[in-house]
């Protein structure tokens, strides 16, 4: 339709996306057979059923049971560059991605040399064949042993110019911010820039903790801002971007309905909202989906358009790569 069109031609920014969460079925059971993996799903369609997610941590267990498929460099370069060929059909000129190197790492036995090859090769692939610009978040595992956290910043450590900034990320409630500011401080001083989930899940007072303790630069999600007036307040004052992620947050049962996603009343208020896909192969749809799910609601076009100049605005990119994208 029109506003389909409308929709992923709007120049815009992805700064909510985990490349996991890129993985396609299709592109899952290919990953497992090339390299051996057995997978508990016999058939697509088996997998296909296990897509029905009760809440954030559903959704994690069956995130986590696909990632075991990726195991060499080819695959992380194969799923980076299909990714960025997809967010270039929906008007993507950039995208800061959220990568789980501890995942690779500790419970899949992953080099991180590897992982890093392999995602930045399709990186730079992708930015040649598609011109998309991309740039690489390193997540932490909340729910990893803190210690597996220090182990992969000293991975990372002699490669820090090839990754950008140092995220938070999987089971919010009772992983507080407050449990990763060594690591935070950390990574900070490589010359990284922060950011992190907080308030999907969990509450308000975990915004809070990610900007004072952890120096975020940006709120991923943070939909549960609404709870706190007075945090809000702030937010709104200090122009901290919230990387929103509307058909996420339904499928994961975040909102009941996405009329009834807050993200009309927080631009409203005055919040600086992004529109993005975190992992668009659970979730339904890609970027511009997630604008067409706001569009569906009866969101107007000009909010919408400005919705995707904030993304370009609260991304990472110098001044004359943002001239480039509007
Ligand atoms: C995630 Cl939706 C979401 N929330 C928290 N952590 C994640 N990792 C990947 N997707
Ligand atoms: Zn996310």
């Amino acid at each position: 339709t029109d506003m389909q069109t409308a929709l992923a031609t709007m120049p815009k920014a992805e700064l909510h996306l985990h490349i996991e969460g890129t993985l396609e079925p299709e592109l899952a059971f290919e990953f497992a057979r090339r390299n051996g993996v057995r997978l508990p799903w016999r058939t697509l369609d088996e997998l296909r059923a296990q897509y029905r997610f009760a809440n954030l941590q559903s959704f994690l267990d069956l995130y986590y049971a696909l990632m075991r498929t990726l195991r060499t460099a080819d695959d992380f370069r194969d799923l980076m560059l299909a990714y960025l060929e997809r967010a270039a059909r929906d008007g993507v000129m950039h995208a800061e991605i959220f990568f789980d190197p501890q995942v690779h790492v500790f419970t899949d036995h992953v080099d991180y040399d590897t992982v890093l090859d392999g995602l930045r090769e399709g990186l730079r692939l992708g930015a040649e064949r598609y011109g998309v610009t991309g740039a690489l978040i390193l997540s932490l595992v909340r729910d990893m042993d803190v210690a597996t956290a220090d182990r992969i910043l000293d991975m990372a450590q002699t490669r820090s110019d090839e990754v950008i900034g140092v995220g938070l990320d999987s089971a919010e409630a009772g992983h507080p911010p407050s449990m990763f500011v060594d690591q935070f401080a950390r990574a900070r001083s490589l010359g990284w820039h922060a950011v992190a989930h907080a308030g999907e899940e969990g509450p308000a007072d975990y915004i809070r903790q990610a900007l004072d303790l952890l120096h975020a630069e940006r709120i991923d999600h943070g939909i549960h801002i609404l709870d706190d007036d007075e945090l809000e307040a702030r937010v709104i004052r200090d122009r901290i971007p919230l990387t929103c992620c509307p058909l996420s947050n339904l499928r994961l049962q975040v909102v009941g309905s996405i009329d009834d996603h807050p993200l009309p009343r927080m631009v409203h208020d005055g919040l600086v909202c992004t529109v993005n896909s975190d992992d668009p192969a659970y979730f339904g749809g890609y970027v511009a989906a997630n604008y067409a799910a706001l569009a569906s609601t009866g969101m107007p076009l000009d909010m919408l358009a400005a919705l995707a100049a904030n993304s370009i605005e609260a991304s990472f990119a110098d001044d004359a790569d943002k001239e480039r994208m509007r």
